[in-house]
């Protein structure tokens, strides 16, 4: 097959708020500096609503940089079909995860050692093209945009070789799949901020990245874990993960704000708070409940277009920080194959993720899921 066009399934969303729709769709060869990929398995679309839900984001047509029709999807595993020019990273064969954040080791971000925002395509990336300003797909001679440099939700997917990562082949792909971005970005967010073990931490919002800030406090060793959700169902979900207190913010009584309530009990306020809904109100209580003088809040959810937040710079004044990360501060090439070592010996949770299966053929069931509350990972079998 190298070398030439690959006809395969994939579920193209034609336009902003419609529901996918499997096409046969035509996937190019891989150009210099590209590779081709079989997908197996990705997972990252039916994500519980209200937590990491970019997919779902880029579908309704709320994302100011979504464009249609697309072929969605960032969380996901496969194997090197063929690979362009030039490409030395991985070869024919090796059992691959996509990365939708780069890592060329060559440009400003990259060199600069503080940080994982790689600058060498996220431009043609955030414009749904490869590096090379077009597209790898077509159906029926019509192209399609890529998607975070990923585009998972195709049988075959091409992606520029900064972006794409091997991993160790006896790892199951259907699981190490989620590396992608949930697990990964809650991982990192918590390793890469120094200073949580012996520590107090309030992770707001219990869907796959909060259970993953959990387990990584925890692993790193925390000494005090409060979990913070609205819906009491997470309860255990939050304490399988190593949370030490839940608190459910609609039950503390009449005009009780949930960062009053945390500083009560925290003896004045948490050492570290996690913001992982994408809810402005909740990034602010996530702030304002951080302990004077020293409290660091981290923001990881993503936020609706248009969305702005707010508190009283006294806040900061105070000595409190307030900070994001994009996928946990992750270098994905460098990080993610250790981290699936981390996997493969017991260190770091994936398989208590998942909590529903699909079928490509049924990715819009998807939707339901996310309502529902109950799905905290959906792997979709390709
Ligand atoms: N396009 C959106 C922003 C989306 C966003 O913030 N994406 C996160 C990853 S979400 C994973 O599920 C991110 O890490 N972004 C870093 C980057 O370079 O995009 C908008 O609102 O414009
Ligand atoms: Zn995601």
């Amino acid at each position: 097959t190298a070398g030439k066009p690959i006809t395969c399934k994939a579920a193209v969303c034609w336009g902003a708020g419609e529901p996918l729709k499997l096409e046969e769709v035509e996937v190019a060869p891989p150009r210099a500096h590209e590779v081709r990929i079989k997908i197996l398995w990705t997972g990252g679309y039916p994500h519980r609503q209200g937590i990491c839900h970019t997919d779902e984001y880029t579908r309704s047509g709320k994302d100011p940089e979504g464009l249609f029709p697309v072929i969605l999807g960032h969380e996901g595993g496969g194997i090197v079909e063929s690979v362009g020019e030039g490409v030395t990273s991985v070869s024919v064969g090796d059992h691959v995860i996509p990365l939708y954040t780069a890592e060329c080791r060559e440009c400003k971000f990259c060199k600069s050692g503080k940080t994982n925002l790689c600058g060498a395509v996220r431009a043609t990336q955030g414009q749904g093209l490869m590096p090379d300003k077009s597209v790898r797909f077509t159906v029926k001679g019509q192209p399609i945009h890529h998607f975070m440099g990923t585009s998972t939700f195709s049988q075959y997917t091409v992606v520029a070789d900064v972006s794409v990562v091997a991993v160790n082949p006896k790892a199951p792909l259907d699981r190490v799949c989620l590396l992608g971005c949930g697990i990964t970005t809650a991982w990192g967010a918590v390793v890469k901020q120094p200073g949580i073990k012996g520590s107090s931490v309030a992770v707001f919002g219990v869907g796959a990245i909060g259970l993953g800030v959990i387990a990584t406090s925890a692993l790193v060793g925390a000494s005090r874990i409060i979990a913070i959700d609205t819906n009491p169902g997470k309860e255990s979900w939050a304490r399988k993960f190593g949370a030490t207190d839940f608190v459910n913010p609609t039950q503390l009584g009449e005009g009780k704000k949930i960062q009053d309530y945390l500083i009560e009990i925290t003896d004045g306020g948490l050492d570290y708070t996690f913001d992982c809904t994408g809810n402005v109100h909740v990034m602010r209580a996530a702030l304002e409940a951080c302990h004077k003088g020293w409290g660091v809040s981290t923001i990881i959810g993503v936020a609706a277009a248009g969305q702005e937040i707010s508190t009283r710079p006294f806040q900061l004044v105070t000595g409190r920080t307030w900070r994001g990360s994009a996928f946990g501060g992750v270098k994905g090439r460098t990080e993610i194959p250790g981290l699936v070592e981390d996997y493969l010996q017991g260190k770091v949770k994936i398989d208590e993720y998942v909590t529903h299966h699909r079928k490509l053929d049924d990715i819009n069931e998807g939707f339901h899921d996310m309502h529902g509350g109950d799905c905290i990972r959906c792997i979709v079998d390709m």
